[in-house]
């Protein structure tokens, strides 16, 4: 299908903007656990955050390493963030699964992976978590990456072979976490990413984003939505960690999996070409600027 505000509204159900009722206060609309961003890549975080705070969910809670919490106060000030123990590193290698876990447990969705980096083992802390989280979850880039690892190493059993969660889950590769993911090439995945992104979803029981120019939302039941929104100036670093930030910022509002993926992906295009309209070249636009057009 060609996602556009058409197809949103009449095959998906989704009114956009979404609708907001008088009689509601900020418990109405979710709360999103945010784990993301670590000594190097703080940034990431504060857009994953950042961008959940304004796709309209009611609560951000934003998990970093403890040895970041000061410097990061008052940066995304609509935010709660909780420092976990990280063994004063700034990585989240020390830090234990149940920790994140605990955070986990009453959100209506939960985000992990943005500026995470990747150490070894990664897989069972994901694995961890895989089973914990009852909320909706978003795996992007590095939790992404232990997915990959998991069909590498020997004490994690490989990812197809993971339990089906009681939830929903959306994975949002660009085409190298894919090629990571199903151990191919770029190129191959490029081949054919409506074919590949379809098997994907419905092999694993979770809706695939393989982003890109004209990013393709595939669901478990084996749908397709190919985007119209968006542009080559959204190639810069830290656009993929503002839209996995729209799409748990949906899920906690209560949309399904493929609503929320198909939406977060229009939205995010959406605001990307609102972004490059306001400037004198497509080039000069920043990640930034996406949320705050959305
Ligand atoms: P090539 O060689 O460039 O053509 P990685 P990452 C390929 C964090 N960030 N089409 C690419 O190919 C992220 O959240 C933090 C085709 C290369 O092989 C992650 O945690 C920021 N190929 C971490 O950095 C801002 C494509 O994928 C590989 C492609 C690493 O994430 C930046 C590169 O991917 C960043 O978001 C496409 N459309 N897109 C911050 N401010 O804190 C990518 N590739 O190795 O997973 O590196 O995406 O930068
Ligand atoms: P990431 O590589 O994780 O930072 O994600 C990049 C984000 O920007 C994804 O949502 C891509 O779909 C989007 N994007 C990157 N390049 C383009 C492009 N040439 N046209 C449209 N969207 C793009
Ligand atoms: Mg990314």
């Amino acid at each position: 299908f060609v996602l556009d505000e058409r197809t949103l509204e009449r095959r998906l159900g989704v009114q956009i903007p979404l609708p907001r009722q008088a009689d509601t206060h900020k418990g109405t609309y979710g709360h999103v656990l945010v784990a993301a961003g670590s000594r190097h890549m703080s940034g990431a975080g504060l857009l994953c955050a950042g961008a959940a705070l304004r796709s309209g969910c009611g609560l951000v809670t934003w998990a970093v390493p403890q040895l970041l919490e000061l410097t990061l106060a008052g940066r995304l000030p609509e935010a709660m963030l909780r420092g976990l123990p990280d063994g004063s590193t700034g990585e989240w290698r020390n830090i234990p699964a149940a920790e994140l876990a605990v955070l986990a447990a009453g959100k209506q969705a939960v985000a992990i992976g943005p500026g995470m980096a990747r150490w070894a083992g990664d897989s069972a802390w994901l694995r961890e978590l895989w089973d914990a989280v009852d909320a909706p979850l978003v795996l992007d880039a590095d939790a992404l990456n232990m997915l990959a690892d998991a069909n590498k190493l020997a004490d994690v059993p490989p990812f197809a072979a993971w339990p089906r969660r009681a939830s929903t889950t959306v994975l949002t590769p660009h085409p190298g976490e894919m090629a990571r993911l199903c151990g191919m090439s770029v190129r191959d995945v490029q081949r054919d990413r409506i074919g590949l992104a379809r098997q994907f979803a419905v092999q694993h029981d979770v809706t695939l984003v393989l982003k890109g120019a004209r990013t393709v939302v595939a669901t478990p039941d084996s749908d397709a939505y190919v985007n119209t929104t968006g542009n080559p100036g959204m190639a810069t670093g830290g656009a993929g960690d503002v839209l996995a930030g729209v799409i748990a910022g949906l899920l906690a509002q209560g949309l399904t999996a493929g609503q929320a993926a198909a939406a977060g992906v229009f939205l995010h295009g959406t605001a990307g070409d609102l972004a490059a309209a306001k400037r004198p070249s497509p080039g000069s636009l920043i990640a930034g600027d996406i949320i705050h057009e959305l």
